[in-house]
């Protein structure tokens, strides 16, 4: 039990990284020139979340005349950028914060709160900053029904039974944690959405949301059926050529704007998964997505048109399909649409190389869709940090006109030139206490919306800053967190999928390993189909001699794929099929190799325990506690992981185990018998 003591000091998580300052005898004095909403909640932000400053606080947008002779910077800011410096204004020193608009001083009050937490000297603050991608938008998978498909953080937050007429208390603080990070759109409903979204009694509850949201700089998104004019509007077909159909989403867009006039727009997943779309009419996802975007066009909304597409009826390798099919597309888009196209080629898997379409489309601006829940990286248990995967595919080198080509320039619009950019991220919220459903999966949050401000962080800086708010400025706390954060990714492609492997787990929910599946529906819903392990090898073959994928990359990049020893080496076997006794540039055998990689996995687990068990006196005994105990189900399920890989691959390949490294636990039989009904976040 918690000693009173202990429990006063309780933290459940629930301010995430902005607990509030909780000194009201501070006393600051923050002013603002001018009234608005925005303005409002910027000083109110201020006085909640800072401790101390050293001068008055006051907060404007540029167009105010008495801020004239600062001669602040203008264009440079855009409509959301901010600038945090000491000033004089009327003859008193102050720290500015202002902005083109006040969205943009919003989130300078955010970065003022930021830096006055990581240990900023407020007193010589000069910030200045403008996000690099336009679209910054969070993609809830949430059902009517109250579930969350791949959510692991309890319900959804939005009570849709209850809205509009109550918005709960929590909306706004849900605002407020993705106006911290510059996060400025929201995706409410499951991309497998139902036509119910865009209904009135359901437009009239985004709109209540919506309302919610505004004064906070967020605008609301909704996941469109593309079949809704049959549902809805009654019609026999949902062909975009068709007139009538043309008309009916015209009518649905008027209505939504009458409700919401700054509706974001649509996010579509089409012809992909059993969802209907334009190519059940012999039409192009451009045909689908353009006629939508006409529909939007008048009143400034956009369509984020998803590449996430495979189908049963094509026999080719399911890693080579989207390009197969956006590529020739290229160039006829309509300027309101994006084309949001996932880190890499499969779905979302602990690592992929990047996506061969990002740098393939120049004449179409490409989103970038990152998922943030960890469907594939232990759910909510496991202490996995994102920072280093969104990063990874961010850095990435496409060469698409040439050495630095990274994906951040094709996704922020600056390589080929497009205003319109934009990141989404797959939400991992949901209505549990801390949001996330763990501590550390806060950071994967945090770390989206700062990546999508600013492709160009570092994950690690993320994590320290990150740390310091969430933890408190103890350096220890955060160096520990941050040193645990850092190796955690890794430890999971270790052992859930290392050197390349990808998609060996469980049918349906996903959850643990299931590498010997194989006798499902759709060849590429097999884990057998992925990493081809016989007794001789293993590893999917994509080069000439295979599938050819690597020739949808540019012609530097496929080089360098086209052979296994100038492949990465944590990408070999995504693009190599190689003998069990393949040489590693090491000197040791393939074999070898991969055990070493599954016991890492174990073991980088078993540091993280170690690291978090120092910084117990550290932290509060509630949030150490279930970090800890979560520690413990994760180095459970690591082992799980690699027992049950390990005697799947031993039962093709025969080989013993090199010395030292321990026998799996049980027998194969064991491990295949293991059934999760009833696991979480499931499709329905
Ligand atoms: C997969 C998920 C599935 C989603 C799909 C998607 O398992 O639930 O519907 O992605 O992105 O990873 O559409």
């Amino acid at each position: 039990m918690m000693t009173l003591s202990e429990a006063a000091r309780a933290n459940d998580g629930y301010e995430l990284w902005l607990p509030p300052a909780n000194d009201p005898a501070a006393n600051l004095d923050i002013a603002t020139l001018g009234t608005g909403a925005t303005l409002d909640i910027a000083a109110g932000e201020l006085h909640r979340d800072l401790a101390t400053a050293p001068l008055p606080i006051l907060l404007a947008t540029n167009l105010r005349p008495e801020l004239a002779a600062l001669k602040l910077p203008g264009a440079a800011l855009g409509r959301e950028g901010y600038v945090v410096r000491r000033a004089t204004v009327a003859g008193r020193a102050v720290i500015l914060v202002s902005g083109n608009t006040e969205t943009g001083v919003l989130y300078g009050a955010f970065a003022l709160i930021r830096a006055a937490r990581t240990g900023a000297d407020l007193t010589t603050i000069a910030l200045q900053s403008a996000p690099k991608v336009a679209v910054r938008v969070l993609d809830h998978w949430d059902n009517l029904d109250g579930s969350v498909e791949r959510g692991y953080a309890g319900a959804s937050l939005w009570n849709w039974w209850e809205l509009p007429d109550y918005k709960d208390p929590r909306y706004t603080d849900y605002a407020r944690a993705d106006a911290s990070l510059g996060i400025n759109g929201v995706v409410l409903n499951n991309v497998n959405a139902k036509p119910d979204s865009l209904t009135p009694r359901y437009i009239a509850k985004a709109a209540a949301l919506a309302d919610v949201f505004r004064p906070w700089g967020i605008k609301v998104y909704l996941s469109a059926r593309f079949s809704a004019p049959i549902e809805l509007g009654g019609l026999k077909t949902a062909d975009p050529l068709d007139p009538a159909v043309a008309a009916w989403w015209k009518a649905k867009a008027d209505e939504i704007y009458r409700a919401i006039p700054d509706f974001g727009g649509f996010l579509v997943k089409a012809n992909s998964e059993g969802q209907p779309g334009p190519r059940d009419y012999h039409r192009s996802h451009a045909e689908g997505a353009n006629m939508l975007a006409a529909a939007l066009k008048p009143h400034g909304g956009i369509v984020m048109w998803r590449a996430f597409v495979y189908a049963e009826s094509d026999p080719d390798d399911r890693a080579k399909q989207a390009y197969t099919e956006f590529h020739p597309l290229d160039g006829k888009f309509a300027d309101n649409v994006l084309v949001q196209v996932k880190n890499g080629a499969i779905d979302f898997q602990p690592r992929e190389p990047f996506h061969p379409l990002f740098g393939a489309m120049p004449r179409t601006p490409i989103m970038l869709e990152l998922q943030i829940t960890k469907e594939y990286l232990g759910f909510a248990t496991h202490l996995a940090y994102l920072g280093p995967l969104f990063s990874e595919v961010l850095e990435a080198d496409t060469y698409a006109r040439g050495k630095g080509s990274t994906v951040a320039k094709v996704i922020d619009g600056t390589l080929d030139h497009h205003a319109l950019s934009g990141m989404a991220g797959v939400a991992n919220i949901g209505r549990d206490r801390d949001w996330s459903g763990s501590t550390f999966n806060q950071a994967n949050w945090y770390a989206f919306g700062r990546l999508a401000w600013d492709p160009d962080l570092s994950p690690e800086a993320i994590a320290r800053e990150w740390a310091q708010q969430t933890f408190g400025p103890d350096p220890r706390l955060a160096d520990i967190a941050v040193k645990m954060m850092m190796q955690s990714r890794e430890a999971v492609v270790d052992y859930t999928g290392p050197l390349g492997l990808a998609h060996l787990m469980g049918t349906g929910h996903h959850y643990g390993p299931g590498p010997w599946i194989k006798d499902l529906a759709r060849p590429e819903w097999n884990p057998v189909y992925y990493h081809r392990a016989d007794a001789s090898g293993i590893g999917f073959d994509r080069t000439r001699t295979g599938s050819n994928a690597i020739a949808q990359y540019s012609p530097e990049v496929a080089r360098r794929l086209a052979d296994p020893r100038t492949t990465p080496e944590s990408e070999l076997l995504w693009f190599h099929h190689l003998p069990w006794d393949w040489k590693m540039n090491s000197g040791e055998t393939l074999w070898h190799a991969l055990v070493a990689h599954y016991d890492q996995g174990v073991a980088s687990v078993a540091a993280m325990q170690a690291e978090w068990d120092e910084a117990r006196p550290l932290v509060d005994p509630e949030r150490w506690q279930k970090t800890a105990t979560f520690l413990a189900i994760q180095h459970r399920e690591a082992q799980w992981w690699r027992d049950a890989s390990l005697a799947y691959w031993m039962s093709l390949n025969h080989l013993p185990l090199p010395a030292g490294s321990a026998a799996p636990a049980h027998s194969l039989d064991w491990y295949e018998a293991q059934q999760f009904p009833w696991a979480p976040g499931q499709a329905r």
